[in-house]
């Protein structure tokens, strides 16, 4: 075998190592979920096949020729019995992209399809996609809503940094074939959009992330619902805000849906990311809250404070400080998979389940916007259990 073939044979079998290498829960700490060990994807788990040219003639250093950064913010869905992400894969360009990787157990073994997403473009071509959200509606298509960014065109012209952020539509039966809609029309920037699961009174429910510019959501007060008579035209004609925005709190300045909620016999079962300001630039944690069954867009439960916050390794990426999930997995077991990415780099899982998760929202104190609120809390939860510790 020539030294060429040997390398390439090495780098192969590396690759398989870490694709197959079994996970492990880590000890559980909080009694509401598990993370794993280890993270789910990175860019290390794209195909080799993607990133070296493997003919010895015109790559006879064996390098890597095309780069990637990240694997992040990925939607998730339970597909032929297997666990299937649609990852975002960011290359070393910049440019994010969607590709599809499955396990067959949901915590390793995550293996990427030959080939990356081909997504349609909509009429004006977008310069970057992004962060996923699949919906199995139940008007029979899976639904993919996305982040489009395009250049904004109205920027002074050395500013090559402002953008407009839409929300992209598509739709598949397989996961291989891309129908493109027309982006969600709306009056202002969209981020963050997710397609609800039902109808609701008969028309296509979305949550969505008004923001006045691309980076600050400005006056958009958090998280909306806006009703669509027609997916193939979608258009945000009445938008209210179902999840605000407090000051002092994980979600002082921004918000945004994650996954679509998870129905359970409590209510409609969300989990968010909120954003506050710091000394360090702005923080990423997860949250969760819930929504009746008879209206989704009425909040009934609001735990208070974070779900989930970047622990670790998880701290320190390409955007530090941020955990970030577009994609959940409810088995008919009642387990919860929660795939999240840290720091715009890498995709962990932390495992529960429905009823934990309905526990965890339910008894959860609220966050009552003031440390005396906080403490008399805390006093009372001590008081309770000291009676018992006598
Ligand atoms: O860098 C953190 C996240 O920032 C954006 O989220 P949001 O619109 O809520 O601020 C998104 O670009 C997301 O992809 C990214 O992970």
């Amino acid at each position: 075998m020539s030294q060429f073939d040997e390398k390439v044979k090495k780098m192969f079998a590396v690759h398989e190592a870490l694709i197959t290498r079994k996970n492990e829960p880590v000890e559980e700490t909080n009694g509401v979920y598990v993370r794993y060990k280890y993270p789910v994807v990175t860019a290390a788990h794209t195909p080799v096949f993607w990133r070296y040219d493997l003919n010895e003639k015109r790559n006879p250093y064996l390098m890597e020729r095309i780069g990637m950064n990240a694997t992040m913010n990925s939607g998730a869905i339970k597909w032929n019995g297997k666990y299937v992400l649609v990852v975002r894969v960011e290359g070393a360009d910049r440019k994010s992209f969607f590709a599809v990787a499955e396990s067959p157990n949901g915590v390793d073994n995550f293996r990427f399809w030959d080939y990356p997403v081909t997504m349609p473009d909509d009429v004006i071509p977008a310069t970057n996609i992004y962060d996923m959200r699949l919906t199995a509606h139940e008007d029979g298509w899976i639904y993919g809503v996305f982040c489009v960014e395009r250049h904004d065109d109205n920027a002074p012209a050395d500013d090559l940094s402002s953008a407009m952020a839409k929300a992209g539509i598509a739709r598949t039966k397989d996961l291989k074939n891309w129908e493109r809609l027309p982006d969600l029309k709306s009056g202002n920037q969209q981020r963050n959009v997710v397609l609800h699961p039902e109808f609701v009174n008969g028309k296509y429910a979305f949550y969505t992330r008004p923001q006045d510019r691309f980076i600050d959501a400005g006056s958009g007060g958090g998280i909306g619902w806006a009703l669509v008579d027609d997916i193939t035209h979608a258009e945000v004609k009445e938008e209210k805000i179902i999840d605000l925005r407090y000051y002092h709190t994980i979600k002082e300045v921004k918000n945004g849906e994650g996954p679509h909620p998870i129905k359970t016999p409590a209510g409609w079962l969300h989990l968010a990311h909120g954003v506050r300001s710091c000394a360090a630039g702005l923080r990423y944690v997860l949250y969760m809250y819930m929504t009746s069954l008879e209206d989704p867009s009425k909040v009934i439960v609001s735990p208070g404070g974070y779900f989930m916050a970047p622990e670790g390794e998880e701290r320190v990426g390409d955007v530090s400080n941020v955990l970030f999930s577009n994609g959940w997995i409810a088995d008919d077991d009642g387990t919860v998979y929660i795939y999240y990415a840290s720091s715009d780099t890498r995709m962990h899982v932390a495992v529960s389940t429905v009823n934990k998760l309905v526990d965890y929202c339910m008894n959860t104190p609220k966050d009552g916007l003031t440390t005396t609120f906080s403490v008399e809390t805390l006093k009372r939860m001590i008081d309770r259990n000291l009676a018992i510790m006598k």
